[in-house]
């Protein structure tokens, strides 16, 4: 009897290293043959690097590199995001460096696909490509636990379109449902007319 419980606990630790063999050989195996990876690049830092982008997220956060190209420097902090009030206008790409002061925060800009961890030591850098619809107030949020004010960690986004930037947009759209049209009609062989 003793013999045979012997023979089970074996079994089981025989399956269990084989499954924790099997979930460590896909991450390897998602990481290094198929490159998936956080979303962001996390570059080494010094203390005087961390310490410059405290400075920039201080005096001047958004620096505009030429129409359009934003870079945005950003410190977390428990529990503030600095600065708390971001505005781009007309952004078609913005690269966000941020770093943080303490403990490990989430970068999380809501409704977007801008969601990173901010690691201590690291600078986070990632580039984004906000969709030409992305207007308004967006909610700057860390989705990292990082302490008791945790849930008050947040900050704005805004990002502010002009007249132009808005037709471009609005003709694009168009441009799109025109061919949307044109394939229907082809395929099915009825006149489709586009409502307005
Ligand atoms: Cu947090």
């Amino acid at each position: 009897m003793a013999r045979n419980g012997l023979v089970y606990e074996y079994m089981f630790i025989a399956i269990i290293v084989a499954v924790l063999a099997g979930f460590i050989s896909s991450l390897a195996y998602y990481s290094y043959a198929l490159n998936v990876n956080p979303a962001c690049e996390a570059i080494k830092a010094d203390q005087q690097a961390l310490d410059d982008i405290v400075r920039k997220a201080q005096t001047t956060p958004v620096v505009e590199k030429a129409e359009g190209v934003y870079e945005v420097y950003i410190v977390g902090r428990q529990f503030v995001w600095i600065p708390s009030n971001i505005v781009l206008k007309d952004p078609k790409q913005v690269t966000f460096y941020v770093a943080t002061t303490d403990v490990i925060h989430g970068f999380e800009i809501a409704g977007t696909n801008v969601n990173f961890m901010v690691i201590p030591g690291y600078i986070a850098k990632f580039t984004w490509y906000p969709p030409k619809n992305a207007e308004g107030e967006y909610l700057i949020l860390c989705n990292e636990y990082c302490g008791v004010g945790h849930q008050f960690m947040k900050a704005s986004l805004v990002i502010e379109r002009s007249q132009q930037a808005l037709s471009e947009s609005e003709a694009g759209a168009q441009q799109i449902i025109a061919g949307m049209v044109d394939t229907l009609s082809a395929t099915t062989g009825l006149t489709l007319v586009p409502t307005s």
